[in-house]
């Protein structure tokens, strides 16, 4: 299936603890801005399911979107940014700590999918956050966003520094733009595939 992923919206949560048991999760994890809601709404090829922003900072807590039919129990789920400067301390704080627990202890998640801003390139709290996922041992799928922001002539260096950056085979990184859809049905087969096998 490459079609639109049959994704709706159930509910946010303020907490780990508080969630329910479900068969399958992928969560995306990726800095403030670098269009994890945004790639949500390319998935499910709906312009509003998931609140996006060109301020960082738009997703706050964890946000759960289920595929069909209802209680399949197959989440897809939309994670606070890291890495966001313009927020207090305090408040950085929770949202890292909300991130940790849920990603260190959330039974059910068969996936993480790290984005990486393909306009911009890994930076280092990129490559901080890959090194505690492989820490982990959760499998990871890299997904390089605003392709469409790459110019064609800096293309091919730009894959090179990701490649390089991430330490990974060239095949292992998915590069997309959610604005033009580029790379999404291929996205879209990789997450019914892991859903699948969890
Ligand atoms: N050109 C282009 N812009 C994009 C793309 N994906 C996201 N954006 C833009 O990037 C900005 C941030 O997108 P979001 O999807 O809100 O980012 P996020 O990762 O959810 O951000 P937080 O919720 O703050 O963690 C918005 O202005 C989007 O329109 C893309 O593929 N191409
Ligand atoms: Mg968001």
């Amino acid at each position: 299936m490459a079609g639109p992923l049959p994704l709706s919206f159930l509910r946010s949560y303020a907490d780990a603890d508080a969630l329910p048991f479900t068969r399958a999760e992928i969560a995306l994890v990726g800095r403030s801005n670098v269009g994890k809601s945004s790639l949500i709404n390319a998935l499910a090829n709906h312009k509003r399911l998931a609140k996006t922003s060109k301020t960082p900072g738009a997703t706050r807590l964890l946000n759960a979107f289920e595929m069909a039919p209802a209680d399949s129990g197959l989440w897809l789920m939309d994670l606070p940014g890291y890495g966001f400067a313009k927020v207090s301390k305090a408040e950085r704080a929770k949202w890292a700590n909300l991130l940790t627990r849920y990603i260190e202890e959330r039974e059910s998640l068969v996936g993480v999918l790290q984005l990486i801003d393909g306009a911009i390139g890994p930076t280092a709290l990129d490559l901080q956050t890959l090194e505690w996922l492989r820490s982990l041992g959760r499998p990871i799928t890299f997904v390089a966003t605003k392709l469409d922001k790459v110019r064609p002539s800096k293309s091919k260096k730009r894959r090179n520094e990701v490649v390089e950056a991430l330490g990974v085979a060239r095949s292992e990184i998915l590069w997309v733009s959610a604005e033009k859809g580029t790379g999404i049905p291929e996205l879209r087969a990789r997450i019914v595939h892991l859903l699948d096998e969890g």
